[in-house]
């Protein structure tokens, strides 16, 4: 069980006031709060063993490389991947998506092939696929959804399409329908294609493992798990590493540089060009350190309790519209909605004045809006640390601006 009270003692944010009244942080799916413990341990890095990775043999040197390198056994392991060479370090969900756009996908697709997305895209898995279709010639097609907010005949989409690459989220950062990633990775092998799978907002929520899904490549952020902005993560399988030419070309992914041509480093370094962002990879490792000791089954069950309950209250509200799936089992702690007469911004602004931080608008994935003829919706998402005052709070906050709506 999780004592929420202690959790909330080692995020120093949580004691803030926003506006004069303490903060109630709804807005995990955009970014999720630190623990004291990951920034403790960028401070450190800082203070105590700052030097380049993977380079000098002085102390400092070999201090960093080490941690830095043990962030990536822990990232491996909590998400189940065979090894740490299938961990490749990246700035977010974003660039690991379009890691594989430049790398994979630039070599093998050709003019007449089919990638499959799905309608619930955030832009990440949608705009770099747009821009490379525009320079290779593929087609693009889409799997729609019903109007519950689950994807409509995937499977069947799947084999009607027989697309080379199937990318689609986990979790939608908007309706929160959590995807049936093992099904439709049998099925995308059947057929052929590679399966891409963004867990940006799954991985902070819920136990995932990597080998047990099957996907190829799977993209996620630190920042939505209790880790720094600014690193990611893309795990690709071992072969795949080292079949997928290099990304970005730079120092720390060669072997031998010559005038004219060079060798490339073994993945995962094959991949990470350049200075990385060392102190944010520490800062994710010390974030998985975290994950794992309050124990992601716990987490999962917690923020299921958490959001049934917020489903419940909000549903109950008059003229207020909750999107996505109904049932518990299939979504995660992301509740968007709308109330009837209020534009979502103005909703925000007026919680906002109660301290209350959710997030209105697209989302990032307008197309998914276009799709279900909203202009813009309200948001609220949870983290481990959020408590069932908070939803009342929140469900508080909205009846009161329905008045000053009215
Ligand atoms: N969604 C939200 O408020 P980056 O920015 O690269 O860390 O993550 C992009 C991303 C990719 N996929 C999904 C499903 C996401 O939810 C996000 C980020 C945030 O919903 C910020 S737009």
């Amino acid at each position: 069980m999780i004592n929420v009270q202690r959790i909330r003692k080692d995020f120093p944010i949580l004691s803030r006031r926003v506006k004069g009244k303490p903060l109630v942080y709804l807005d995990n799916a955009a970014t999720s709060q630190k623990p004291k413990a990951v920034i403790e341990a960028i401070r450190e890095y800082y203070q105590g063993y700052n030097a380049n990775i993977h380079r000098g043999i002085h102390t400092l040197a070999e201090e960093a490389t080490s941690v830095y390198e043990e962030a990536r056994k822990k990232v491996a392991k909590f998400i189940g991947a065979a090894k740490p060479a299938e961990i490749v370090f990246t700035r977010g969900t974003t660039e690991s998506i379009n890691l594989i756009a430049y790398s994979w996908a630039r070599a093998n697709l050709k003019a007449g092939d089919t990638i499959l997305l799905t309608v619930m895209e955030h832009h990440s898995n949608l705009v770099p696929w747009q821009l490379l279709s525009q320079e290779i010639g593929f087609k693009l097609e889409f799997i729609n959804l019903t109007d519950d907010g689950y994807l409509e005949k995937p499977e069947e989409t799947v084999r009607r399409v027989k697309p080379k690459l199937l990318a689609f989220t986990h979790v939608s950062n908007v309706l929160g329908t959590i995807n049936l990633v093992k099904k439709l990775v049998k099925v995308g092998h059947e057929v052929g294609a590679m399966v891409l799978v963004d867990g940006a907002q799954a991985v902070p929520h819920f136990p995932v493992n990597v080998r047990s899904l099957g996907a190829d490549f799977y993209a996620f952020s630190a920042h939505k798990m209790l880790g720094p902005t600014g690193v990611g993560v893309l795990y690709a399988r071992e072969h795949h590493l080292k079949e997928i030419p290099p990304f970005l070309g730079g120092g720390e992914m060669i072997k031998e540089v010559h005038l004219r041509k060079a060798i490339f480093n073994e993945p995962p370094h094959k991949f990470e060009a350049g200075t990385p962002n060392i102190a944010g990879v520490i800062g994710l490792g010390t974030a998985v350190d975290y994950l794992s000791s309050v124990g992601m089954k716990e987490i999962c069950k917690y923020e299921e309790e958490l959001t049934d309950y917020a489903l419940e209250k909000l549903q109950k509200v008059d003229k207020l519209t909750v999107y996505g799936p109904k049932e518990l089992v299939s979504r995660g702690g992301v509740v968007t909605f709308n109330v009837e007469g209020i534009h979502p911004h103005d909703l925000a602004t007026v919680l906002n004045e109660e301290g209350i931080a959710i997030r209105s608008g697209h989302h990032c994935a307008m197309p998914l809006h276009d799709y279900l003829d909203l202009t813009a919706t309200a948001r609220a998402s949870f983290s481990l640390y959020n408590t069932v005052q908070e939803v009342d709070e929140l469900v508080r906050a909205i009846k009161e601006a329905k008045k000053v709506f009215k």
